[in-house]
């Protein structure tokens, strides 16, 4: 089967992978209106196109915290990648390596950092984190990325507690012990098993965090830090406040709090209350080339993607995740063309139909 777009990997990975792990990586919360909104969002969005500007050679390259990435799509946390493929995150991470973008490994990888940066070990990396109640152990994971040579620390800041996805509850899902979660090495013993041995998703991050934990994060790290999860102006201001290097303007995939806006629609309300003081990026519901014009447009320095990439896993590994990147790759340097934009400097504002702002 030829795959032409985004969804035909979907397609794959739904009929592919285990009930129970389709609907995890498929999962929103609640009713899913966030969850499908952030793909509708972005077909409500209207272009205008500029013509006649020597679009015979486009640069789709960017930067990202001063690192140069190929094009402007990189890849959102995601867990638990040998549910998915056997190579789990050793497969994305060579896919990324090979195509020169960041990847953000979760902290729920089930590869070991050292595994991931020994398969890629000329890969751009970023470590996606949460703050545990035991902050030495949090201190420790950091310590650790930053000597195996990650380049940012990305705090998950929109999960006090999971969010409720109902199929997850109905397949009682749970993470297999012969995967495990190799950041977690001596949590293991405590980790509480069901009568199967399965490990009970119970590691979760400390509800109690606040905006003082993110000084306490950068007391003990030299990264830059960037906090994803960021939706309203308010927030951008205190992240700007707080010295934060970035944000990623995300709502989980609409997998945390069900009914708020579309990532790409939070978005405009972000880039103009950060006004250029750091860099903002984007998550949830990219899937065509369109889409990542849209968000750059909008004033996202580069966006990411989640699910396209457990699917690229499950159709073929890596070369399957190299596939889904190729693909936007293409879409997205033909998007450029047609809209008139020779490099990613061009895109901006006036691409958008401002009334459907
Ligand atoms: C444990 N985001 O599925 S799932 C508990 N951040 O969207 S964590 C829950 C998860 C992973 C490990 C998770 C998600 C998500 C211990």
């Amino acid at each position: 089967m030829a795959m032409v777009c985004l969804t035909d990997f979907e397609e794959y990975a739904k009929e592919h992978l285990p009930k129970a792990t389709w609907d995890y990586y498929a999962a929103g919360a609640d009713d899913c209106c966030t969850r499908d909104d952030n793909l509708l969002a972005y077909k409500r969005i209207r272009l205008r196109p500029h013509v006649l500007r020597d679009v015979s050679q486009t640069d789709t390259r960017t930067t990202v915290q001063g690192k140069e990435i190929s094009f402007p799509v990189g890849f959102s946390p995601t867990a638990f990648h040998c549910l998915a493929w056997h190579e789990g995150e050793m497969a994305t991470a060579r896919a990324a390596e090979a195509l020169n973008t960041c990847y953000i490994t979760s902290i729920y990888c089930t590869c070991s950092a050292e595994e991931i940066v020994a398969a890629a070990p000329n890969g751009f990396r970023w470590f996606q984190l949460y703050v545990y109640r035991d902050r030495r152990f949090t201190e420790q994971l950091v310590g650790n990325v930053e000597k195996l040579g990650y380049k940012a620390l990305v705090l998950t800041v929109d999960v006090p507690y999971l969010g409720k996805r109902r199929h997850d509850i109905r397949n009682q899902f749970k993470v297999p012990p012969h995967l495990g979660l190799k950041n977690f090495p001596a949590m293991v013993e405590v980790k509480k098993q069901d009568k199967e041995g399965y490990i009970i998703p119970q590691l979760t991050s400390d509800p109690s965090v606040t905006w003082k934990d993110v000084h306490w994060l950068q007391s003990i790290t030299r990264l830059p830090i960037i906090l994803k999860g960021i939706l309203t102006k308010e927030d951008a201001e205190l992240a700007v406040e707080h010295g934060v290097q970035g944000v990623i303007v995300s709502n989980h995939g609409g997998r945390q709090l069900d009914g708020v806006l579309a990532s790409i629609d939070a978005l405009p309300e972000v880039v103009d209350a950060v006004k250029g003081r750091i860099e903002v990026y984007v998550d949830g519901g990219i899937r065509t080339g369109n889409d990542v014009l849209k968000a750059l447009a909008l004033g996202a320095k580069c966006v990411f993607i989640g699910r396209p990439v457990v699917w690229g896993l499950a159709y073929k590994g890596e070369e399957g995740v190299r596939e889904v990147l190729r693909l936007l790759k293409d879409e997205f340097r033909l998007s450029m063309a047609l809209s008139g934009c020779r490099n990613v400097a061009e895109i901006n504002r006036s691409l958008i139909q401002m009334s459907k702002l």
